[in-house]
């Protein structure tokens, strides 16, 4: 079973690698789905100290890879060496204070962990919707996955975020029915219902210490009390909370 799963996973790996320029392993299997992200600051080091779950010898990156699935719940990710196929299998996700070798040959490919769908980002995993909703419904919807709708704390995030829109078709529909739309907006987690013009991300009940609105926004035109994200720009308005918008859930990984 394992062999078969690793044919599939080698399939898998040569297919994305192909299709995408930044590197990373997806496998789908019968035990289970692991994905993994390179964190080239680690290229050519690797923990001095006895950290590793694992240490495997002439492996290929999937096998690698595999032996890392199977050990899900305790492997942190993959140090593998091209050079000398050797495979070690973190127990803790590398830091700042351990201690490293350097040594030629070596990558590190973290493990992601966001279940299947969610996307990955600076140790938390989103979801992009297509359904639309009310505010208040969407972070209902997000609670029931154990999330929360998206809170934005950064022009980084911001950025990262913008561009996951872009990329999806989630809006494509819309406008190849001749209906362009460049102001589909998509719900995130803030809202000024308690106190006017003052917006506070829901989650963590605190103010917007990074804002990116749109020129003359938040204006409350409408009655205006819950904030979304314009799809194509990145920027921020305010909008009614029964409008129907898609909607993004954040959770901690
Ligand atoms: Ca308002
Ligand atoms: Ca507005």
């Amino acid at each position: 079973m394992l062999k078969e799963s690793t044919n599939l996973c080698t399939f898998l790996y040569l297919l994305l690698i192909s299709l995408y320029s930044e590197w990373f392993v997806k496998c789908n299997t019968n035990l289970n789905k692991i994905e993994l992200i390179k964190l080239s600051e680690y290229d050519n080091l690797l923990p001095s100290l006895e950290h590793f779950l694992m240490e495997l010898k002439d492996m290929d990156h999937i096998e690698c890879t595999m032996a890392c699935l199977m050990n899900k719940l305790v492997c942190a990710g993959v140090f593998y060496n091209n050079l000398t196929k050797f495979c070690k299998l973190p127990t803790n996700h590398p830091n700042e204070s351990m201690v490293y070798d350097t040594q030629p040959g070596w990558e590190f490919w973290k493990n992601i962990g966001c279940d299947p769908g969610w996307l990955y980002h600076s140790e938390h995993c989103y979801l992009l919707t297509h359904r639309k909703t009310s505010w208040h419904d969407a972070q209902l919807q997000c609670e029931s996955n154990g999330a929360f709708l998206a809170e934005i704390k950064s022009a980084k995030e911001n950025s990262w975020i913008t561009e996951k829109l872009m990329d999806t078709n989630m809006f494509v529909l819309q406008e190849s029915q001749g209906l362009p739309d460049f102001t589909e907006q998509v719900w995130i987690g803030a809202n000024d219902i308690d106190n006017e013009d003052s917006f506070i991300w829901s989650e963590t009940n605190s103010t917007l210490n990074f804002s990116n609105w749109n020129q003359g926004e938040p204006n409350d035109e409408y009655g205006e009390d819950c904030l979304a994200i314009i799809h194509k720009t990145g920027k921020w308005n305010d909008l009614p909370c029964s409008s129907n918008l898609s909607y993004i859930c954040e959770k901690r990984k």
